[in-house]
């Protein structure tokens, strides 16, 4: 019983080691090119890490049983085991993973990501409609663009709104999500980390995420991130 307990918990080292190692050399999740995206990265990271050793546990002691107990002909049932202090070990250590991911990224995490907007934000009003998006930039005095064009390492904050039914703003590459619902202003802000467009990226696309009608999937409009200076260059081009 020892050995078998020494074996399996080898087993579920093992495994949490290979586990790890691979979470660590490949990156699962596509890049977050919005500050706040990376933030929800990271989330997803962390959680990964913290529920690699509870799977690697749950395989060690599943596979290590199968083969080491495989039934080889009848036999008598054997004695129960009484559990002892097995049992209050998992229930510590599992309470106190759950109550540190509560802290973080749950709390922490979902105070940074819901963080307002500052003085500084350029302000940008989205507006879903059947069945497309409407780009209006007020400060600048553009309306009614085709393409969600922003700034790289500027603070903006989209006004999300609808003209009909429910819509979602939803930039997969931004990881930035937000229902439009008529009649109501729903604010995101954030800050575009690096120049890419959808292009190269096709995660960088303005996509209706609420189904809304038969053109729904194909409710889409590009997303651009440039450089500041393109971006006044941009505005300026699109006044003329
Ligand atoms: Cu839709």
């Amino acid at each position: 019983m020892r050995r078998d307990l020494a074996l399996a918990a080898l087993l579920w080292a093992v495994l949490t080691g290979v586990g790890e190692a691979l979470l660590v050399a490949f990156d699962f999740q596509p890049s977050a090119l919005s500050d706040k995206g990376e933030r929800i990265k990271d989330a997803v990271s962390i959680l990964a890490y913290f529920a690699m050793p509870v799977l690697a546990l749950v395989l060690a002691g599943l596979v290590y049983s199968v083969v080491r107990f495989r039934g080889r002909g009848p036999e008598e049932e054997g004695t129960p085991i009484r559990a002892g202090i097995v049992p209050w070990i998992w229930l510590g250590a599992t309470s106190a993973l759950a109550f540190t991911i509560m802290l973080y990224p749950g709390l922490w995490g979902t105070v940074e990501v819901a963080k307002g907007s500052s003085s500084q934000s350029l302000t940008v009003q989205v507006e879903g409609l059947q069945w497309t998006w409407l780009v209006h930039y007020p400060g600048q005095g553009l309306k009614n663009q085709r393409e969600l064009v922003l700034p790289v390492g500027q603070e903006v904050t989209i006004e999300v709104t609808s003209r009909d039914v429910l819509h979602s703003f939803w930039v997969p590459a931004l990881m930035m999500k937000i229902d439009a619902i008529p009649g109501t202003v729903n604010r995101i802000t954030f800050t575009p980390q690096e120049a890419d467009s959808y292009a190269n990226n096709p995660l960088l696309r303005l996509q209706c995420a609420e189904l809304c009608g038969l053109s729904h999937a194909r409710m889409v409009i590009p997303v651009r991130l440039v450089e500041k200076q393109e971006f006044l260059n941009w505005v300026e081009q699109q006044k003329r």
